[in-house]
């Protein structure tokens, strides 16, 4: 490529660059509880080119692209000096993830990457790879990040497939410098670890994940719940399952913690996933709980089914059939920013309020586990809708 083809092509990556970047977002849909957002916040091509492109004509003549980014998904999230800030999971062709965090001017558009990937410093046992992180602003005065770090597992040497997860720690003042504590001790593997953000009887609280392997949580019940002294030394002692999976439900093979939950007046609000089997593989959708404010390890509300789940393109990715969402922000006007990702592939933004919200959890039924159970719900709404089904029909308006 001569000079002026390698600065054209230069010009034209920079504008389409731009162009994506700059995107401006629109509600698509609402049920009245959610409004999703038409265009993903987030992807791939979102990553700067200079993290991607030798941008010198003499090394690289016919400008290809030397650093492949295979999706940017599964963030964290924080209001961040007046800015809507996402802890981005983002993963190269080498499948390798690393965080970098991306913001925006009013948390559903023009998410723009900072200048490079978060540096993030190794333990003694170097990460193999690093994803997931849910940010939590902690009573404390630090800002943690807890993630999944994912190594070879030794004791199967010969199994090249086989891996642990552990919880890994840092923290941070400012999202730039970083203060890698030890990994979290735990008997079991654990992944979706969660810092709570306030001391609980002067402890740290930890929402947790046990599972058997890397993959199977087998006899990890669901969320789990552990009180931790030092943070420095973070050890799963005593932990007990708050958020249960069960049979035929849409959690039924796994659960997990998302964001750390969002305190309102009447109760903690979460946000988890839940995954079932079906004939297509795993299907992971989002689904709601809140616990009490006197002891967040209580189960208050727990509404049937998802709150969110795949739709139309979100279906389809490099893990199809998942939303899977660390992060969400509630904001000073009581509008809480939902940022999900799809199919391991993409972030997307939906919103919703703290009211609506809480309404929903609070004022949905839980799941009977049984088809009877349902029909009953069902039912019992039609009773008492009688005196208001006149007004539905057409005839009176
Ligand atoms: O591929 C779907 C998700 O699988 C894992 O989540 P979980 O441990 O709950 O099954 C994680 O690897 C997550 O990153 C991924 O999105």
């Amino acid at each position: 490529m001569n000079g002026s083809n390698f600065t054209q092509k230069l010009r034209e990556l920079v504008k389409d660059h731009e162009d994506l970047v700059a995107k401006s977002n629109s509600p698509v849909s609402t049920n009245g509880i959610w409004t999703r957002y038409k265009n993903p916040i987030l992807t791939a091509a979102h990553a700067p080119l200079h993290w991607r492109y030798d941008l010198n004509p003499a090394t690289n003549p016919h400008l290809l692209e030397r650093i492949g980014i295979n999706g940017a998904f599964n963030a964290g999230a924080i209001k961040w000096n007046g800015r809507y800030v996402m802890m981005v999971r983002v993963e190269g062709v080498d499948r390798k993830s690393f965080f970098a965090v991306a913001e925006s001017p009013n948390g559903i558009d023009n998410f723009r990457f900072w200048d490079s990937p978060v540096i993030m410093p190794e333990t003694e046992e170097p990460d193999t790879n690093i994803y997931d992180m849910r940010l939590t602003a902690h009573q404390d005065g630090w800002v943690y990040g807890i993630f999944c770090t994912e190594r070879k597992d030794r004791t199967s040497p010969s199994d090249l497939s086989s891996a642990t997860a552990t919880a890994a720690i840092a923290r941070t003042h400012d999202l730039i410098n970083w203060q890698r504590l030890p990994d979290v001790k735990s008997k079991s593997q654990q992944r979706n670890v969660v810092l709570h953000p306030e001391f609980i009887e002067g402890k740290y609280a930890l929402y947790t994940r046990p599972q058997d392997g890397f993959i199977d949580t087998g006899s990890g019940g669901g969320i789990g719940w552990a009180l931790v002294d030092d943070i420095t030394q973070a050890g799963i002692v005593e932990e007990k399952i708050i958020d249960h999976r069960y049979y035929h439900t849409i959690k039924e093979l796994k659960n997990g913690e998302g964001p750390p939950p969002i305190k309102t007046p009447e109760g903690w609000l979460h946000l988890a996933h839940g995954v079932r089997g079906c004939a297509a593989g795993l299907r992971y959708v989002l689904y709601m709980y809140m616990t009490s404010l006197e002891d967040p390890s209580k189960l208050i509300a727990s509404p049937a089914g998802h709150f969110l789940a795949p739709e139309c393109h979100e279906r389809v990715g490099d893990v199809s059939n998942v939303l899977f969402s660390n992060g969400w922000i509630d904001d000073d006007d009581g509008r809480i920013y939902i940022y999900y990702a799809s199919s391991d592939t993409r972030m997307h933004v939906a919103t919703s309020t703290m009211d609506i919200l809480v309404d929903y959890c609070l004022n949905t039924k839980p799941d009977g586990l049984r088809s009877a159970a349902s029909v009953g719900t069902i039912n019992a709404l039609i009773e008492s809708n009688r005196d208001f089904m006149d007004s539905l029909k057409p005839s009176d308006r």
